[in-house]
């Protein structure tokens, strides 16, 4: 049934007086009717969902809570439902409500909803909280309150007496040689550091600054470099690439894999951690996603040459010696099992383990054609170039060269045009069809209608990065379908979806506060560090925890113990600061 829309101007008085001064007042807040908690941008798409059989085809209002007015009222949709779960949804629409304010929605019988906001610039605070997480996330100095207010620290983690793991000798290093390898951040909910990740998260912010400048150049995130003249963004970045450095074997060019305790740390603070760090094998991906992060870092570094002097010189030498590194050794995959059968102490942690290593070969590639426009690089990215457009995750950075491509197509040689133009058509069939009907589904949105929507990261590597992507197939079309089914994602992640969280700590009515995140969790501070995005439902329930359902899309629990639903990490954290901020300048600019 099509939704019936009045618009309080053309109501009759008697009608308006029913809706302004006899709706009971008294109606309970109903937490079944989800919405993004921030809420919602003047000018666009405006949708809540109840989940409630009984919802479908009732009557809504929208009261404005300043003035109590109802200003807009409609009628919710039939029953909607997927193919994994029970539950029923009804979808209510009032894109016509566009004057900034406070607002709920009533629904007779059933409840109203959490007061809303509608405003402009939604996204703004949001985007700098993800961003800040990663200066609450360095390792090796101290988390000032004049920074990061109470959830000040000391510092935690110098890394200035980091030792070779025997799987990681060279001729100048063997086994238990001390090195130096300080600053980064913090994987996740753990203490460790990982190339793979650290290289992905970096790609993905880097893009950020390529795609938006002017957006990222004003984020502002009161950090000790604020007062420099680079932009907050970079410093923040350069904060990580300055520790990837150091991962690399000057005698050979390779990367570590990473830098770890043996086993998992407990739950207690950085300071109070006093276990040996090793760095552990060299790997192709990681030398791979090392090369191509540098090389990117090294054309964006240029402008801030100021602050940075001969570090963008640095990271493009760095990156060509990973690479060939990586030419020579292209079968050296992180495998941490077969290693421990060999070597001792006996690794367990985060493994950011591959199978091939053709998609970190693709991006590094295409990273370093686009920086240096040598040929050589740019064979090598045709050689390994994708047959189909798949979501940037840290398991397969393909996209990321895709994107990298698509941005820079215009000054590209005639070679690098074409690649360029295949990699457009493969993102927009994606966008397409994943975009296809989306406003038809039980959460009116693209992500969350199949049961592969949901796993280990998924807010992120699922979400988030769908929403980056339609975000490309709008830049690249102006087609408005693609901006609003970002908006439909981010909506999802912030609300508007099956356990009702708003998966940012700090932000909505109902966020998490007990993430799997040791930094919060050792702090005696109540409130986890805000700003943090949590994985998400996933029926592989890997940490054992006693979830409330077994249904793919409410397999969450707000639980410390949930490594599998609720940890955080930096590149679920990088995604989102991305989407968010990118969709914000979308929606300003
Ligand atoms: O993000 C990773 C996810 O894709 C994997 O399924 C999962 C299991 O291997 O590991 C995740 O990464 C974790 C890493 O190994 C260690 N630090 C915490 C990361 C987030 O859970």
């Amino acid at each position: 049934m099509k939704a019936m829309h009045f618009h309080c101007l053309s109501l009759l008085p008697f009608l308006f007086c029913f809706y302004t001064s006899c709706t009971p007042k008294e109606l309970p807040v109903n937490d079944s009717i989800r919405l993004n908690q921030l809420g919602f941008y003047p000018s666009e798409e405006k949708i809540a969902v109840v989940v409630d059989e009984e919802a479908a085809y009732k009557k809504f209002s929208i009261r404005n809570e300043e003035t109590n007015n109802v200003v807009f009222q409609g009628v919710l949709s039939s029953p909607r439902s997927s193919s994994f779960s029970p539950e029923k949804t009804a979808v209510l629409s009032f894109s016509e409500v566009k004057t900034p304010g406070r607002y709920r929605i009533e629904i007779p019988s059933i409840g109203k909803s959490e007061p809303f906001v509608v405003k402009e610039r939604l996204l703004q605070d949001i985007a700098l909280a993800g961003l800040k997480v990663f200066y609450y996330q360095r390792t090796a100095m101290p988390i000032e309150e004049q920074y990061a207010g109470k959830w000040n620290r000391p510092a935690g983690h110098p890394d200035d007496r980091v030792m070779i793991h025997p799987s990681a000798v060279s001729p100048g290093r063997p086994a238990g040689t001390i090195i130096s390898s300080p600053k980064g951040w913090y994987d996740a909910g753990d203490y460790n550091k990982y190339i793979v990740n650290s290289g992905f998260t970096v790609g993905v912010l880097l893009s950020l600054f390529e795609d938006y400048p002017d957006y990222a150049i004003q984020m502002n995130t009161n950090i000790p470099e604020s007062a420099n003249s680079t932009p907050d963004l970079l410093d923040e970045i350069h904060w990580n690439l300055a520790w990837m450095l150091t991962m690399q074997d000057p005698a050979d060019g390779g990367v570590y894999h990473k830098l770890t305790t043996p086993g998992f740390e407990g739950f207690i603070k950085p300071v109070d951690c006093k276990k040996q760090r090793y760095v552990v094998a060299k790997s192709v991906t990681a030398s791979l996603d090392f090369a191509a992060s540098m090389a990117q870092a090294a054309r964006i570094f240029t402008v801030v040459e100021a602050d940075y002097p001969g570090f963008s010189d640095k990271m493009l030498k760095a990156s060509r010696n990973a690479f060939e590194w990586a030419m020579r050794t292209p079968d050296a995959l992180y495998k941490q099992n077969e290693m421990n059968e060999r070597f001792e102490p006996a690794v367990t942690t985060g493994t950011y383990g591959d199978r091939s290593a053709d998609d970190e070969f693709f991006w590094a590639a295409t990273e370093l054609y686009v920086t240096t426009g040598e040929e050589r690089y740019l064979a090598i990215a045709e050689q390994y170039a994708p047959a189909q457009f798949t979501l940037p995750v840290w398991s397969n950075v393909s996209s990321m060269g895709c994107m990298t491509l698509i941005r820079y197509g215009k000054t590209l040689d005639e070679k690098g045009k074409m690649l360029a133009g295949k990699m457009k058509t493969q993102l927009m069939d994606y966008a397409d069809n994943a975009s296809r009907n989306a406003e038809l589904s039980p959460y009116a949105a693209p992500y969350g209608r199949d049961t592969k929507d949901f796993f280990w990261g998924c807010n992120s590597d699922a979400a988030s990065n769908q929403g980056i992507v339609f975000l490309y197939a709008w830049l690249l079309t102006n087609d408005k379908k693609y901006l609003t089914n970002a908006i439909r994602n981010m909506d999802y992640i912030l609300g508007r979806n099956a356990t009702g969280y708003c998966y940012i700590t700090g932000y909505g009515y109902k966020s998490p506060m007990h993430p799997h995140h040791r930094l919060s969790a050792s702090d005696d501070i109540e409130e986890p560090i805000p700003g943090l995005l949590t994985g998400g439902p996933n029926p592989g329930k890997q940490d054992g925890c006693n979830y409330p359902s077994d249904v793919p899309d409410e397999c969450y629990i707000d639980d410390e113990a949930s490594y599998a639903s609720n940890e955080i990490a930096i590149n679920w954290q990088g995604l989102f600061t991305c989407f968010s901020a990118a969709l914000d300048a979308a929606l300003t600019e």
